[in-house]
């Protein structure tokens, strides 16, 4: 007798709704689940791999501690005193900074860390905060602060509606979106187009989405920002600009006007390599088309121009008159956790940067975080008299910086100097290996689910959650368990706290946040729930569709969603994204801000670069997730997908065959040639997260074929100065015969 769950896939920002039939302690088949109202069946090879999540015998299931330099299993309890032992004196006589944090992408995808990991950061007290923030979406979360007034009220686009749509730097064909949940786009964009829409896809390759799309136009890697400025640049030029309904809700069209004047297209084309009368025709044709959005993502987001970038892609959204508006883009409306929907509509504190700096380079603090790109020197560089907090400890949570950040060699080296390491993973991998702690997670399957972040930038509104397919092994703590013992630890609470009290003491604060005086009935209204799925009830019910504790007696309770989300139901469905601003908007000014002008001071330092001989760009593969899926067998399996994408002219004139030596300003190493004809010329591409053949790393799959880490070829010193987000792509290497 085999019995069926539901699950929500937490591999990706797609947030799949899975069926996971399974037999006793067997999973016997992953299907998507048909029911689901947000994904309706949709699954990816990755969603799949669950299974062999699951059953994979390199995945912790104990806790490890390091003696003599080797990880022995040991109890959680040992593991406790272990951290007590060695965190508490160091971070007594050095101070709180003395212990840096780093958080890492899957932290983004559990309820368990990203629910409560800010409370570590509170127990933590210490300024190096380091997250795959500033890897990634850092500058879209600072340009949509600057502009809307909080870091998540981030535009995505309606394309279920839309009739032209601009991407830029995104492969949602392969990476199934981000900062934009939209499970199946290859149907969304077929059903888009066979309504008569237009997809125009702006990317160095020829990427699967590229392929896909009415046009594709081979951008200089790094030439967004002259691309996007030459198109708004055009709108104001020929009086394209059409506000419509936000005419009365916006600051600093005039000084975005003139900020925008030295980007012509013809003076912009050389340096993005899209010529002038395209981008003129592009701005015509945005404005023209009834319904139409801009989206950038990866590629925009990672390079020295990244916040400019992000500003541009609303800016325009804004001139054509499509932001907020239906088939444009929009805001999603979440039932839970949405800072855009608490506080009072219409206004607010808006976004400040630079409450702190970084000590060694100075950089700003953004969103609470300092860029993981400074982690190795802040853990390498010694106190000086008037700069006090190295880094002497680091704890990290599901973060693999030493494949995911540039420059990991160093980072790797740093961290074997540190006098005490703890991680919160699943693996021993190239960046555990050098923790003296490891405390793992739970299976996903063991866990239960519910989506923080991503409703927040979902294309439909929806309210889902999933429970454990299996029981974890007794005494198996959650990951919110054990976050809050070491909260406890790093109070000053000792070991032998009760997780239960601390978890009403939590919920308790939160609690009063919202409720005031009332907080005890409110208290007593989340009854019988624990944990998460209290802390979950709470934000559902003062959330914009929730019960307000009986003042609107029809809205949603946990216990609705609960009940709604098992195999028949997948969940309640909130409909399609409808208009949010003003309501939306927490800026001072309660407008939205057109022209920040840090972003406007930037601008000005936008040109064109000097070609390099050739140009080093990233991709991702639709059976890899990061750094670490590559141990799981039906994801590993097939051709080897650590290449170096190579243009055939390029390969021939350079006379590679098998392999090539690539070499940069940091490093270099010798990749697996493939030749594609998809690549512009003068541009190579390597995957990100790969390098498993270090020392100590326990990944027996992933060893056999470990590929090669491109971020050993890139710059930590290269970053976005505004958001402090790490320069990825555009990287000058040099191609050879190895
Ligand atoms: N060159 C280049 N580099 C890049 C990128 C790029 O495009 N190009 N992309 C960047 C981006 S966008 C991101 S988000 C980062 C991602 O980089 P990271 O933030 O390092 O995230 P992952 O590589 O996904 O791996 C995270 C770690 O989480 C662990 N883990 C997995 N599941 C769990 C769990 O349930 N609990 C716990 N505690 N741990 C778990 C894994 O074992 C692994 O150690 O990489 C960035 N690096
Ligand atoms: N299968 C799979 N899915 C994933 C992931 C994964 O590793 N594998 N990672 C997840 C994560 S953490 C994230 S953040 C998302 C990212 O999701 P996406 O943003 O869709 O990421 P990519 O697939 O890296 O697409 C970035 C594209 O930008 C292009 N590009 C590079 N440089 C430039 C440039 O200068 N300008 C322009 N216009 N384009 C450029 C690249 O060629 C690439 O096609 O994917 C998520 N989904
Ligand atoms: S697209 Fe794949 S990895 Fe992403 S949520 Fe869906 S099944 Fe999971
Ligand atoms: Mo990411």
């Amino acid at each position: 007798m085999s019995d069926s769950h539901y699950r929500i896939c937490p591999l990706c920002e797609a947030c799949c709704g899975l069926e996971v039939k399974t037999e006793g302690t067997r999973v016997i088949a992953i299907r998507g689940a048909t029911n689901d109202v947000f994904s309706r069946g949709y699954l990816c090879p990755k969603g799949v791999s669950l299974k062999d999540l699951h059953e994979d015998p390199d995945r912790l299931r104990t806790p490890l501690i390091k003696r003599g330099g080797v990880f022995v299993e040991a109890s959680w309890d040992e593991a406790f005193a272990e951290i007590e032992r060695r965190l508490l004196p160091l971070r007594a006589q050095h101070g709180a900074d003395a212990v840096g944090l780093s958080i890492g992408n899957p932290a983004a995808h559990k309820v368990s860390l990203l629910a409560y990991t800010p409370r570590l950061v509170r127990s933590l007290g210490t300024r190096n905060v380091f997250s795959a923030s500033t890897l990634d979406q850092m500058p879209k979360q600072l340009s949509a602060g600057l502009m809307f007034g909080h870091w998540l009220s981030i535009p995505l686009p309606d394309i279920e509606r839309c009739d032209y749509l601009l991407m830029l730097g995104a492969n949602p064909m392969v990476s199934n979106g981000s900062l934009w949940t939209v499970p199946d786009y290859r149907g969304k964009a077929k059903a888009m187009r066979a309504r008569g829409g237009r997809i125009v896809v702006v990317d160095p390759r020829r990427s699967e989405t590229a392929a896909s799309a009415d046009e594709h136009l081979p951008v200089r890697p790094g030439g967004d920002a002259l691309l996007l400025a030459g198109i708004a640049h055009t709108m104001f030029d020929e009086g394209l600009v059409k506000l419509g309904r936000l005419a009365d809700h916006i600051n600093g069209v005039d000084e975005a006007r003139a900020a925008l004047l030295p980007f012509a297209p013809e003076v912009t084309a050389a340096g993005c390599g899209v010529p002038a009368a395209t981008q003129r025709r592009l701005a015509r044709e945005l404005t023209a088309a009834p319904r139409a959005a801009v989206y950038g993502r990866i590629g925009t987001c990672t390079t020295r121009f990244g916040t400019v970038n992000s500003w541009l892609v609303d800016l325009i959204n804004v001139l054509t008159g499509n932001l907020d508006r239906e088939g444009g883009a929009m805001f999603a409306k979440a039932a839970a956790f949405a800072a855009n929907t608490q506080g009072r509509p219409g206004s607010g504190k808006g976004v400040t940067t630079g409450r702190r700096h970084s000590r060694v380079s100075g950089a700003p603090e953004v969103f609470g975080e300092l860029p993981i790109t400074v982690l190795a020197e802040e853990i390498t560089t010694p106190d000086s008299p008037d700069q006090q907090g190295q880094v002497r400890a680091l704890i990290t949570i599901a973060s693999n910086p030493v494949l995911s950040a540039p420059n990991g060699p160093r980072l790797a080296q740093a961290l074997a100097g540190l006098d005490f390491m703890l991680s919160l993973d699943i693996y021993v991998n190239e960046t555990t290996r050098h923790a003296d702690v490891i405390l793992p997670g739970l299976s996903p399957l063991e866990d239960l689910h519910f989506d923080v972040a991503f409703p927040q930038l979902s294309y439909r509104n929806h309210a889902r959650f999933s429970g454990p397919v299996f029981d974890a092994a007794p005494g198996t703590p959650q990951e919110w368990q054990t976050i809050l013992r070491l909260c406890a630890l790093l109070e000053g609470r000792g070991l032998g706290v009760d997780v239960q009290q601390l978890d009403d003491e939590a919920i308790a604060s939160d609690v009063r946040r919202f409720a005031g005086d009332n907080a005890p009935a409110v208290l007593a209204a989340l009854q019988p729930w624990r944990g998460p799925e209290r802390l979950i009830d709470l934000q559902l019910r003062v959330g914009p569709y929730g019960d307000q504790f009986g003042r609107q007696p029809d809205g949603l309770k946990f216990a609705q969603v609960k009940a709604a989300s098992t195999v028949d139901g997948g969940g309640i469905d909130l409909g399609a994204l409808t208009p949010r601003i003003p309501e939306l908007l927490r800026t001072p000014s309660g407008r939205i801000e057109l022209a920040p002008p840090a972003i406007l001071a930037d601008l000005a330092q936008v040109k064109a670069d000097p070609a390099p001989a050739f140009s080093l760009i990233g991709r991702r593969d639709t059976r890899s997730g990061n750094s670490w899926m590559h141990n799981l067998p039906v994801l590993a399996k097939g051709p080897e997908r650590c290449t170096l994408l190579v243009h055939p002219a390029d390969a021939d004139r350079l006379g590679l065959a098998e392999f090539a030596k690539v070499k940069s300003a940091v490093g270099e190493l010798v990749a697996r040639v493939e030749r594609s004809a998809d690549m512009s010329p003068g541009v190579v591409s390597l995957p990100h997260g790969w390098g498993h053949d270090l020392d100590g790393v326990q990944l027996a799959v992933a060893r056999e074929r470990p590929g090669v880490n491109m971020n050993a070829l890139l710059d930590d010193a290269a970053r976005d100065p505004l958001s402090g987000n790490a320069v990825l792509s555009g990287i000058a290497v040099e191609i050879t015969v190895p």
